[in-house]
């Protein structure tokens, strides 16, 4: 266990600026109570149980700032392990501002975005991973992807990263132990027969993790979705069923999108970025030429598409173009207006099409229910599945990986065990880095930077 280290006391506005009900303004470090106490008119801090919430006021030189709601929480069981103070103010920028002036002037010193979180870190309360976790929580767009953080704020990515790490330890130890006490002539052999297996073994746990990572980052980041048609064929009243809002301009003239839109959903659980796209046409309008090379582009991004088509007209050529280029692609066939007369030829189409009316807002059910099955195959459900998502960790365990693949290349090319030993120990290093074990300091104060301030 880490011993809690010495800071200075920081504080900082911990709610978001802006007219509410309260504001939060923070303090931690050995000070804390200290200076809390010297603008607290109310309770003497310093005396009051630890876990309490006191009610007062703030006032610097009898000027009275405001009336407050202080808690005072002891070290260490807080979220950086020092002594927290949380001053609950009339929310209000001015008032909230003031008050984190008064502190400073009172000897804390303004905290750097992420430092709270920082602190919790380097007093060894959570290791890197679920630091971040902390952040992809805060930054999390569905409930699913705040599922995923929460359970790496546990700890179980570490757990299973360190329980890896020791896993390798012990087979580095084994090689060393037949190499100091040779039991048979054939050590050099007999060790690299073992190595292959333990790598293979390893191998196989890190591809399992890489393998939870697409659905990862998919919860994390919305699953890039490209709406593409020819004109007029009812994108955007699709995008507007899917956001369940009048979000694109929808008109009966072809042509109405001109630029890309993009809009975030939710579907099911899964959170989509949906691009609707302009109507793919030849055109000599030159703001609406930029948008179809937008819109083919889109198409090209990715990761889904929704192929949109007119089934109340003929198939044209645009569309028989846009089935081809949409083919290699995760798609989703939609025709669409099927409130009206049927005059598509469905003999042209690809079998699994799905029936729609985005105007009358029939069948988009099976829409989003086809979006999970496609990216989940039932999985979605699946909770308590380590999940990889964040893309740090992603790259570590990919280059991980790399490093026990050399390994594996070089036994089965008969390079003695010493050579293997370090890629094996360099795979131990480099998995250290998502807990934060063998972390460089400098990765440590990039990656806290990217938090908000009061974190
Ligand atoms: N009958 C019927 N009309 C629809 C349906 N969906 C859209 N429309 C109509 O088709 C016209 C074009 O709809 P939009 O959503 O603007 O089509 P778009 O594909 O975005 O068109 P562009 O932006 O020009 O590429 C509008 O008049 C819509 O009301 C549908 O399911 N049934
Ligand atoms: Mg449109």
């Amino acid at each position: 266990m880490t011993l809690t280290q010495e800071f200075d006391t920081i504080a900082a506005i911990s709610t978001p600026l802006g007219e509410g009900a309260i504001s939060i303004v923070r303090l931690s470090g050995t000070e804390a109570v200290k200076i809390a106490t010297s603008v607290f008119k109310g309770k003497d801090l310093t005396q009051v149980n630890s876990h309490t919430i006191n009610y007062g006021h703030i006032v610097e030189k009898e000027t009275l700032i405001d009336e407050v709601m202080v808690s005072v929480m002891r070290a260490p069981k807080t979220f950086t392990r020092e002594d927290i103070v949380e001053i609950n103010t009339h929310g209000g920028i001015a008032v909230t501002q003031e008050i984190l002036q008064v502190l400073l002037r009172n000897g804390a010193r303004l905290a750097e975005p992420g430092e709270f979180t920082k602190r919790a870190f380097l007093n060894g309360r959570i290791d890197l991973a679920q630091a971040e976790s902390v952040m992809d929580l805060i930054r999390a767009k569905t409930d699913k992807a705040a599922n995923i953080a929460i359970k790496q704020l546990d700890g179980s990515l570490s757990t299973l990263i360190n329980n890896i790490r020791q896993e390798i330890l012990e087979s580095l130890a084994q090689v060393e132990v037949n190499i100091d006490y040779p039991e048979y002539d054939d050590v050099e052999t007999m060790t690299s027969q073992m190595l292959l297996e333990k790598t293979a073994h390893f191998q196989n746990l890190l591809e399992n993790l890489l393998s939870t990572a697409k659905r990862g980052k998919i919860l994390r980041e919305g699953l890039k979705t490209a709406i593409i048609g020819r004109p007029n064929v009812g994108k955007s009243s699709l995008l507007n069923q899917l956001l369940r809002e009048e979000k694109a301009i929808v008109t009966d003239i072809a042509g109405t999108t001109r630029d890309v839109i993009t809009e975030f959903a939710n579907i099911g659980g899964v959170p989509l970025e949906l691009i609707d796209t302009a109507g793919i046409r030849d055109t000599e309008d030159i703001v609406e030429k930029i948008g179809v090379e937008r819109s083919k582009k889109a198409l090209n991004e990715a990761d889904l598409v929704l192929l949109v088509l007119d089934a109340s007209s003929e198939l044209t050529d645009k569309d028989l173009e846009l089935l081809e280029l949409s083919a290699s692609s995760n798609r989703i066939v939609l025709l669409n207006k099927t409130d009206l007369p049927e005059k598509i030829e469905l003999d042209k189409l690809p079998a699994d099409f799905i029936r729609i009316s985005a105007l009358k807002n029939e069948n988009l059910d099976a829409v989003e229910e086809k979006i999970n099955a496609i990216f989940f195959a039932g999985e979605i459900e699946a909770k308590d599945a380590t999940v990889l998502s964040n893309a740090r960790h992603v790259g570590l365990v990919e280059k991980a990986l790399s490093a026990l693949t050399e390994a594996n290349e070089g036994l089965a090319a008969g390079l003695p065990v010493d050579l293997i030993q370090v890629d094996v120990t360099r795979c131990w290093q480099i998995l250290g880095e998502i807990t934060g074990d063998a972390a460089p300091d400098e990765l440590i104060t990039q990656l806290f930077s990217q938090f908000c301030l009061g974190k």
